[in-house]
């Protein structure tokens, strides 16, 4: 685990890697009453806040860059509540697209221990194929802007909402995700991670240099 730098585009840029848990790139980190504010503008999303070794995003463009080339990214999720029980999802593939679409969200086949939040069986919850919305730019299917609605005074945040959303992590005093996380059962930690789609190999990739075969 620890601070890497990478460079999915010309910037390069600074992320933690969670190795312990397989290899993933933290895009996501909060701990519930963070002291990080993620009621932000669309530009603060964009490209990110916090620090990267604590509560951040890591930002919009960001994820759009790794995830929009041609590799397709699995998009995982840990939840850990106040027992310190861990719950696991995650969406294959996972894509975020560009601006101009307004860092459209685009979340594939679930698999985990935690409750399919992002594709919740509720006509106005689902996130696939949502446009990003905060504060400042309400791309959200609601009559009001949804990163708006407080909680406990608290305002959602930026988030790919509908009208509004069953999962949103960046709501600072009350992690929500459905099931596993919200008022009644408090979560104190989540992730969200990206990791590039293993293609299977059958032989082993790093046999080169090469010997040269006689014949
Ligand atoms: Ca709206």
């Amino acid at each position: 685990d620890g601070l890497y730098i990478i460079q999915p585009k010309e910037e390069p840029i600074v992320v933690f890697c969670n190795m312990q848990d397989g290899g993933w790139t933290v895009i996501q980190h909060i701990t519930v009453n963070s002291t990080v504010d993620f009621d932000r503008t669309w530009q603060d999303y964009k490209y990110g806040f916090g620090s990267v070794h604590e509560n951040h995003w890591l930002g919009n463009e960001y994820m759009h860059q790794l995830t929009g080339s041609s590799v397709q990214y699995i998009l995982g999720i840990k939840l850990v509540n106040l027992n310190a029980e861990v719950k696991w999802g995650q969406y294959e593939p996972f894509l975020i697209e560009g601006e101009e679409s307004q860092y459209r969200i685009r979340v594939g086949l679930y698999k985990g221990n935690a409750t399919d939040a992002l594709t919740l069986d509720t006509e106005a919850y689902l996130h696939d194929n949502q446009k990003f919305t905060t504060k400042d730019r309400d791309n959200d299917n609601y009559f009001m802007n949804c990163a708006k609605l407080e909680l406990n005074g608290i305002p959602g945040g930026g988030w790919w909402y509908d009208a509004c959303a069953g999962a949103n992590l960046n709501r600072r005093n009350v992690i929500y995700w459905q099931k596993d996380c919200n008022k009644q059962r408090p979560c104190k930690f989540a992730w969200m991670m990206i990791k590039p789609i293993e293609h299977h190999q059958p032989y082993p990739a790093k046999a080169c240099p090469c010997q040269k075969v006689e014949l």
